[in-house]
């Protein structure tokens, strides 16, 4: 038996509708192995579905940040995933995340800052009001998705820590605790624990950075990064570093994860970018999700993930083929 308990930065249930998301769901069909188990073994999966219950958010549109493009549907969201954590199937995720518990949960904030310490998720997220911004998110493997996320600027929080002038980078770690992520328990894992990842400073101050809480209206879903996962939708997935617990300001620019297995096939900016192929695939299309195995829904990749206007003078000097 599973009980249900709400996150303290959650509301109340008396203040809002939830809505009913949950119990309208549509089976979708991704084409992967992991999703036909997925169909085959549905109380596996109702199972921890329940067990990273979420709550709704009070929040309000952002319409500046949104899309007039179709959003991928819920149940693609949340169980066709990244979250090595937990295994590297797209299914494992919504498997297993459930196992990992997110409250509390607390945030070590270091480095070149005035408000160093840690933080429980309330008080760094009190001074702020959600937003739900819809992005895309364009994965290197060449997939992607539609995602109204709910969150904050990420902007904001960085400002509310104070950064010194010394801070040229702003570096994230995921939670590493191998007795709740069974992934890290692996003996085969290419990922050397915890999950790293980092961004120039003025990247993480642009409007578009952000903070996630929530998709869909709710809470975030275990397997999506609960309880705070960053979203940099100009950049690809990998950048958005899910359950983080360490913030560190950082005057050098910091080693992050993907570029540690693979520095020649992903690098520190990995800016979505259609002319700079993966050494091993094209990026000039991307499947955007739902998308069948008989009838794929290859699309084209926009340079910067169709973000252009707002993030290419970051990069204005600089030959985005060697800083890929
Ligand atoms: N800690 C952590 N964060 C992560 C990953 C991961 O394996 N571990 N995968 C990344 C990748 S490759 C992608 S595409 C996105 C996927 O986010 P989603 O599962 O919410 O769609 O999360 C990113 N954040
Ligand atoms: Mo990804």
């Amino acid at each position: 038996m599973l009980i249900k308990r709400r996150p303290s930065w959650a509301l109340p249930e008396s203040e809002v509708t939830p809505k009913s998301i949950y119990l309208n769901r549509r089976r979708f069909m991704t084409g992967t192995i992991a999703s036909a188990a997925s169909l085959a073994l549905p109380g596996l999966l109702q199972a921890s579905e329940t067990s990273s219950a979420t709550r709704p958010l009070d929040y309000r549109a952002a319409p500046k940040f949104s899309t007039d493009e179709k959003k991928t549907p819920l149940d693609a969201v949340t169980r066709y995933n990244n979250f090595y954590e937990f295994g590297t199937d797209k299914g494992d995720p919504a498997r297993y995340a459930g196992e990992m518990s997110v409250d509390p949960w607390s945030v070590d904030v270091e480095g070149e800052c005035g408000r160093p310490g840690r933080y429980s998720l309330e008080d760094l997220l009190k001074p702020h009001d959600y937003e739900e911004r819809i992005y895309r998110l364009r994965c290197v493997e060449a997939w992607s998705m539609v995602i109204p996320w709910v969150g904050v600027p990420l902007a904001a929080v960085l400002k509310q820590l104070e950064p010194t002038s010394r801070a040229r980078y702003v570096y994230f770690e995921t939670l590493h605790d191998p007795k709740q992520m069974r992934g890290q328990r692996s003996l085969f894992s290419t990922i050397e624990w915890p999950y790293r990842e980092g961004l120039r400073m003025d990247e993480a101050m642009n409007e578009l950075s952000f903070l996630a809480v929530g998709l869909y209206g709710e809470t975030l879903p275990n397997q999506n990064g609960a309880p705070i996962r960053l979203v940099v939708p100009w950049k690809y997935g990998f950048k958005s570093i899910k359950s983080i617990v360490r913030i560190r300001f950082m005057e050098e620019q910091p080693k992050t994860s993907w570029e540690m297995i693979a520095p020649n096939e992903y690098g520190f900016y990995a800016n979505v970018n259609p002319d700079v192929d993966h050494p091993r695939w094209s990026q000039k299309r991307e499947r955007r999700l739902p998308s069948g195995v008989l009838r794929p829904n290859w699309i084209e990749t926009a340079k910067f993930n169709g973000y252009a206007e707002q993030v290419a003078h970051l990069y204005k000097e600089m030959d985005l083929s060697r800083f890929y």
